[in-house]
């Protein structure tokens, strides 16, 4: 079953997994997107009455972007550090996994695709080169691809997410392909073989960097709500708006387990 899963990630470039928030964390998750949500609504409506151009995650007329995310609430480094997805996602990724951003992301119904098709990196893979003795011989161990991957991002339903929720498409594949330009098209459904990624609340999509992928025109009723995390390797470059600061990062430092102040970039962890 597990084979088959990191079969399909290798070969396809991404990933879907199901239930990867337990039951009770996913209300907790939940009351805590919504409260951030609401509070920071006023801030967004300013700001897209006065600028309709797009940022960081397509936010602007669009899209409700919050980020950094994991200052507003505990709930959140948890879900960077799930053990279900880090666990998937460093058997091909490495012993070395990092976060680089994150983000609080809302959809509203009616709204059109804040991207379009693209991919996020040049490459897809990870020079083994790169990494010390200790980590290559850690990464024999823990491999199930023959190439580690560069970048992986990790998305999560906070609540279900159907064909016309504006889900993120993919092409499955592409993280391999030579092409270096993609296609463009007015139409974003014109993409040949891309697949609309939805799910239950709770699920996640692990995908490679570079596939291409974008988000769809949200036609259906209910606003998309995801969050978003973003994993290289230690020591690349984290956004700096992401690190946590100040006495919210001694905090961290003090209670939070060895994996996740590797994730957030303060030191490796031992294995
Ligand atoms: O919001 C989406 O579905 C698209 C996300 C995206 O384009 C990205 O993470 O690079």
């Amino acid at each position: 079953m597990t084979d088959d899963l990191f079969k399909r990630f290798d070969e396809d470039g991404y990933v879907v997994v199901e239930d990867a928030i337990p039951g009770d964390q996913l209300a907790r998750v939940q009351a805590a997107f919504d409260r951030v949500e609401e509070e920071t609504r006023p801030a967004w409506l300013e700001r897209i009455a006065k600028d309709k151009s797009r940022g960081s995650y397509g936010v602007g007329p669009d899209a409700h972007v919050v980020e950094p995310i994991l200052d507003q609430d505990d709930v959140f480094i948890d879900v960077m550090e799930n053990p279900v997805t880090i666990a998937l996602a460093e058997r091909m990724q490495g012993p070395d996994m990092m976060m680089i951003d994150n983000a609080l992301h809302v959809k509203p119904p009616g709204k059109v695709a804040h991207t379009r098709w693209h991919k996020d990196s040049k490459i897809w893979e990870h020079d083994v080169n790169e990494w010390d003795a200790s980590d290559r011989a850690a990464w024999e161990n823990m491999r199930v691809c023959e190439t580690p991957y560069h970048k992986i991002k990790i998305f999560f339903f906070v609540y279900d997410v159907d064909f016309d929720t504006g889900p993120f498409s993919v092409v499955p594949g592409s993280h391999k392909w030579d092409e270096q330009e993609i296609p463009r098209y007015e139409d974003l459904n014109e993409m040949p073989n891309h697949v609309r990624i939805t799910g239950p609340a709770g699920s996640a999509i692990l995908w490679n960097g570079r596939i291409w992928h974008t988000a769809m025109d949200n036609t259906d009723d209910k606003a998309r709500r995801l969050l978003l995390y973003n994993y290289t390797h230690f020591g690349q470059k984290q956004y700096d708006w992401c690190i946590p600061k100040g006495e919210f990062r001694e905090r961290l430092v003090r209670e939070r387990s060895p994996l996740c102040k590797q994730l957030l970039g303060f030191e490796r962890m031992t294995r």
